[in-house]
């Protein structure tokens, strides 16, 4: 009978329906360990509080955000102790580290405890996956809003989990990175890399090169409509993932992928005039002039200014693909622009081809080749230099799933979900081990995307694919119970609003 009034909606109580909570089992990334407790179940009613501390507001104001829309709940959050759900600074165990929490369900209390706010944001994460999918609604939604009972202690393999976003070649406007922001840091991403520039397009303000993004940000890819953010647009995103423990990263590529900035400003050409803005799909035509003064004069304004509006402690400098620069001027070039970045107090992330360059002792590396021997990059590592792994056949989210795919690029081969799965960060190119590696990164270059529903069908499912490598322990490692949690994610998405590809390699509900 209850199942037949919930079928026509009438009059059951909230308590009699036919709703099982999500299995503790079913979080990505998989935990460190997970202890579920049967037959035991938290509801989260209207008088669930939220119980913080001064260092835990934030996140507690967070949580509260993301229950009220759906439950329709007022979710109060209490500077205090009390019983409800707690979000606490102490008592999780030494080995949750800087990012690590213990969540302990009972039928009484939600508690997450972590060493550092961030340990607490990623707590949290875990408990989002742990509610009803309509819990991710923007409406209010019936409930009952079970979490199952159990303990959890969890945290991460690798320090550096990113996502990166191409807002060059085509251009992603704040809200579209928002709601990017929103996705990600549900599977534990903790930096967002953007590729602020390229030939098609400039997409930050510089105030003392302004035609750099009035002009050189006007185009993109394939004649789209271009754009760019302004300094307090892109506050506003530094601001927006702060509050959910994300560094941006932001990228000037350099001395290759610089069309954008070469046609906005003749003097920076070594011919002295400026080429036409491009808006086709070319790399490796591009070059900064490498003999010109002015060249570090530019640099160090637009560092200076970018470094101005970063509060984390990267600079992506680029240094791909610059085929258009000889050998001798690329390393000069390299070393030098290596040390207006310190001297803006920032570390220097470039793409492996800076290795070509002598690398600071503290710059990281970006892998992103599809072999796994290189010499370069292993003899790097020995120095102990440190490298980002987002080898282009495993990472690069804009490749192809399969051939029919109706986005995306194929010159890395072909990434289905269990390829983007199968693969080991910490032992993939020789000589490069565990503890040489800062993170995993997954890319998403934008030649073929133009709206979130795009960069959505690209990332999902293999950006939490990846990340399950990047924060979950190696051991853990296993497709077939990877692919049974991440089918549960799929009605998550749905909630959500998540484009997502339905892989015919996940047994989706
Ligand atoms: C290579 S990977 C590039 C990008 C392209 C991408 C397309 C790398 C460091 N450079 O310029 O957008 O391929 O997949």
């Amino acid at each position: 009978l209850a199942l037949l009034l919930s079928l026509t909606g009438l009059g059951v109580p909230t308590h009699t329906r036919l709703q099982a909570p999500v299995s503790l089992g079913s979080v990505v990334p998989v935990p460190v360990s997970t202890t579920p407790t049967p037959g035991v179940t938290f509801e989260i009613t209207a008088n669930t509080a939220i119980f913080v501390e001064p260092g835990s507001a934030q996140i507690g104001c967070y949580l509260a955000g993301i229950l009220r829309p759906s439950t329709g709940f007022p979710a109060v959050v209490y500077l205090a102790t009390g019983v409800g759900i707690s979000l606490l600074l102490s008592g999780a165990p030494a080995s949750a580290g800087a990012e690590g929490y213990q969540l302990d369900i009972t039928a009484t209390s939600i508690t997450i405890r972590a060493n550092q706010a961030a340990g607490l944001f990623h707590g949290v994460q875990t408990l989002r996956q742990l509610l009803p999918v309509t819990a991710e609604s923007t409406t209010v939604q019936p409930g009952p809003w079970l979490v199952p009972g159990g303990q959890i202690v969890d945290y991460p393999r690798f320090s550096y989990r990113g996502a990166m976003l191409d807002v060059a070649r085509h251009f992603f406007p704040v809200p579209a990175i928002k709601r990017y922001v929103d996705q990600i840091v549900l599977y534990k991403v903790n930096h967002l890399h953007l590729h602020l520039s390229d030939d098609q397009g400039w997409r930050i303000a510089i105030d003392s090169w302004p035609r750099l993004a009035s002009y050189g940000g006007a185009t993109a890819v394939g004649g789209d409509p271009g754009g760019y953010y302004t300094k307090a647009d892109y506050t506003e995103i530094v601001n927006y993932a702060v509050i959910r423990h994300l560094t941006i990263v932001p990228e000037i590529d350099m001395p290759g992928h610089t069309n954008a900035a070469l046609a906005s400003y003749a003097k920076l050409n070594c011919n002295g005039v400026a080429p036409a803005r491009y808006t086709g799909m070319k790399v490796g035509f591009s070059s900064l002039c490498v003999g010109l003064e002015l060249t570090y004069t530019f640099i160090d304004n637009v560092i200076g200014e970018l470094a101005a509006l970063t509060r984390g402690p990267y600079l992506h400098i680029g240094g791909d693909e610059a085929s258009s620069t000889s050998a001798a001027d690329y390393a000069t070039f390299v070393n030098r622009v290596q040390g207006i970045v310190a001297a803006h107090g920032k570390t220097v992330i470039g793409f492996h081809d800076v290795l070509n360059a002598t690398e600071l002792p503290s710059t990281v590396a970006q892998f992103w080749w599809t072999t796994t021997a290189n010499a370069t990059v292993a003899q790097a590592a020995g120095r102990g230099t440190k490298i980002i792994m987002s080898p282009a056949n495993k990472t690069y989210l804009d490749m192809k799933y399969r051939n029919s795919t109706r986005l995306g690029l194929k010159w890395a081969g072909l990434i289905e979900v269990q390829t983007a799965y199968e693969w080991n960060p910490g032992a993939h190119v020789a000589g490069v081990g565990e503890s040489s590696v800062l993170g995993v990164e997954a890319p998403l270059w934008s030649e073929t995307i133009r709206t979130s529903n795009d960069i959505e069908y690209l990332a999902f499912p293999r950006l939490p694919a990846l990340m399950e490598l990047a924060w979950s322990p190696a051991s853990s490692h296993n497709w077939e119970a990877f692919r049974q949690r991440l089918a549960a994610q799929g009605p998550r998405w749905q909630v959500m609003g998540v484009d997502f590809y339905p892989s015919p390699q996940i047994g989706w509900p």
